[in-house]
């Protein structure tokens, strides 16, 4: 197995969903074992701490509804510098959130370092939701269901960054694995600028892990970078409560972990987004268990072997 230089940054984001919580995640993490979990597979592992951005000033919204934009404006500032810089360096980082508006920043930050390497990013979002709305579209005004939309480089969104965004993902690059909960201007958008989706329904019809391979040979082919957002919305509600979107219907924990240690065996993975973890909505700390124990498998604990057929 290759051991990696693995970097823990916590980003106690908060303010992007509609419920309070999400800032107690990389805590949470943290007491759930995830440090140890990644050392005890024998990588590297160094955790940073927590960020906290300098506060931007109050741009102009063109959306009346939009919450906490200047904040999460800071946040993305942050976070984009940051994961453009780690981003170029070996290694991977994991980015403990925090609610989702923060792969606003780590992902445009790792799409620029990838511009910078000369090999393209390519993003796999595990998700209930497909966080494609604009700063327009949104209904509820909470900026975690935007951050692909900013990524794609969809307009309306210079306020995030200060500037308009100069190395956009292209949305044929992008994987939305999991999907059930849409909204109807989303789904525009989504069409319009052929996002790569396949939802619960192709899931259950077609298996998880026949969707994830053909991607996986895609990211291979172009000599592409991966970057992984995981949402634990993810997960079906019944194994993964700590959330405050639940959705019903989503994916069992061995289908989650078959993506996972898909990800692994691909070698592809160069970072990661662990989103939407409210802890103060977990029940004794299964979910943030769960999720370490996810992570685990992503960076390559298993029974056994089956290429070598040992255990
Ligand atoms: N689509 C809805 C909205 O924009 C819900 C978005 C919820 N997003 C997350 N992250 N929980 O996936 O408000
Ligand atoms: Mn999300
Ligand atoms: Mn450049
Ligand atoms: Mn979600």
């Amino acid at each position: 197995m290759t051991l990696k230089n693995i970097t823990l940054v916590g980003a106690p984001v908060d303010v992007g969903a509609g419920q309070r919580g999400c800032l107690m995640g990389p805590d949470a993490y943290r007491t759930a074992g995830l440090f140890e979990t990644l050392e005890t597979l024998g990588h590297m592992v160094r955790d940073l701490g927590n960020l906290s951005p300098e506060v931007v000033e109050q741009a102009v919204l063109p959306n009346a509804v939009v919450k906490n934009f200047s904040e999460i404006a800071s946040w993305t500032r942050a976070l984009h510098a940051y994961a453009r810089k780690l981003g170029r360096e070996p290694g991977v980082p994991i980015y403990m959130g925090g609610d989702h508006a923060l792969a606003a920043g780590t992902v445009t930050g790792h799409a620029a370092a990838a511009h910078e390497l000369g090999r393209p990013l390519f993003v796999l979002w595990l998700d209930a939701h497909s966080d494609f709305n604009t700063l327009e579209s949104t209904g509820s005004g909470n900026l975690h269901g935007t951050p692909l939309a900013f990524a794609c480089g969809l307009p309306g969104f210079d306020g995030f960054l200060g500037h308009p965004l100069k190395h956009p993902l292209k949305p044929e690059n992008v994987e939305v694995l999991g999907v059930r909960s849409i909204d109807r201007e989303e789904r525009e958008l989504l069409v319009k600028h052929s996002v790569g989706i396949s939802d619960m329904r192709m899931i259950d019809e077609t298996g998880i892990g026949a969707l994830l391979s053909p991607f996986l040979d895609r990211v291979r082919a172009a000599n592409g970078l991966l970057h992984v957002s995981l949402d634990v919305d993810f997960l079906d509600p019944e194994i993964a409560p700590a959330v405050g979107t639940t959705v019903p219907g989503g994916v069992t924990l061995r289908e989650a972990h078959l993506v996972m240690e898909m990800l692994h065996d691909s070698g592809l993975v160069s970072s990661l987004d662990l989103v939407e973890l409210n802890p103060f909505l977990d029940d004794r700390g299964r979910t943030a268990r769960l999720m370490v124990n996810l992570v685990g498998s992503l960076f390559g604990r298993r029974v056994f072997d089956r290429i070598t057929r040992s255990f």
